[in-house]
């Protein structure tokens, strides 16, 4: 038996020989290795070869990048639209539409009632200030009061607090509670968009692939509230000349933003607005949950937070 065939060597990798493992870890690891030996052959990928690419690997996963390959190669949205198609086909899709959550989320930011600076106060202008404002609601328009809003987005520089040593443990991360008309609002600016570290794993398989790791300018939601579907989505600043070939793929109708610009700083005193600003109005709809693991807290599509 030490003389194997390709054939008979995948047969006994796929083999369980001990008791007790788990019947869907079993079925798609055997269908993920049985494709790489097929794409192995059929594109002779020589040994050279694989050996880079394991070495790609395990410096990609080392850098903490595993979670910029899944959006960039289009996994992330993939999962999404497969949960759309499930929607459809259940007659739920109703509501804000769901955008990726990227892997830029740290649970346990500040949290504030009603309305809140995302930026701080003090600093020196890092873009143009906004207030982002609105409600969330439930399908049939209802307010939702005691909704949490988890919002998150880049600095000035497209890069996010945590991953970014030069940033304050949570800048640009806050979370607010909607009021009992379920209205929220806060102030920061509008951020730039992303681009992918250079000289890291994940340029390098860009380049190799020849494609950029441009996203347009986002800012991130996660918004929970009791008995309802928890919602994970993104917005999108107009303008953005990426706005329709983000590397993510995570732009959707309906999620682009409209800015109101000028608007009088007048009833915006408690954020610490004193010059016209662009208002930017937001409402978000959420659907029922259909049982308690799609509503808060737990139903946050469970990844490991960085
Ligand atoms: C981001 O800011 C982001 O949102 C995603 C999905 C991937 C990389 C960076
Ligand atoms: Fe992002």
């Amino acid at each position: 038996m030490s003389d194997l065939t390709q054939t008979q060597l995948l047969q006994r990798v796929k083999h369980s020989n001990r008791p007790n493992g788990n019947p869907r870890v079993q079925k798609i690891s055997a269908r993920i290795v049985g494709d790489l030996f097929r794409a192995i052959d059929e594109l002779d990928i020589q040994p050279d070869e694989f050996w880079a690419g394991v070495d790609w690997l395990s410096r990609l996963c080392s850098g903490g990048q595993a979670g910029l390959i899944t959006a960039g190669l289009g996994f992330d949205r993939l999962l999404d639209i497969r949960l759309d198609e499930a929607d459809e086909r259940a007659g739920r899709n109703a509501g804000t539409p769901r955008a990726i959550e990227g892997p830029l989320y740290i649970a346990g930011a500040p949290l504030s009632k009603y309305e809140t600076r995302v930026d701080e106060a003090g600093e020196a202008q890092r873009g143009e200030t906004m207030v982002m404002e609105g409600r969330v609601v439930d399908v049939n328009g209802q307010p939702v009061a005691g909704a949490i809003i988890d919002v998150w987005h880049a600095n000035e520089l497209g890069r996010y607090s945590h991953f970014d040593p030069d940033q304050a443990e949570y800048a640009l991360r806050r979370r607010i509670e909607t009021d009992a008309q379920g209205r929220y609002r806060f102030r920061s600016f509008l951020p730039p968009g992303y681009a992918i570290p250079p000289n890291s794993p994940t340029s390098e398989l860009f380049s190799a692939i020849g494609r950029h790791g441009n996203r347009p300018a986002h800012i991130h939601f996660l918004v929970v509230a009791p008995g309802l579907r928890t919602l994970t989505t993104q917005v999108n600043v107009p303008g953005d000349s990426f706005i329709d070939d983000d590397f993510a793929f995570a732009t959707r109708d309906g999620l682009i933003l409209k800015l109101e610009k000028n608007t009088s700083a007048k009833g915006y005193e408690s954020l610490g607005v004193k010059e016209p600003f662009t208002r930017v109005p937001f409402d978000f709809v959420m659907q029922p949950a259909a049982d308690e693991s799609e509503a808060a807290p737990q139903a946050r599509v469970a990844r490991a937070l960085a």
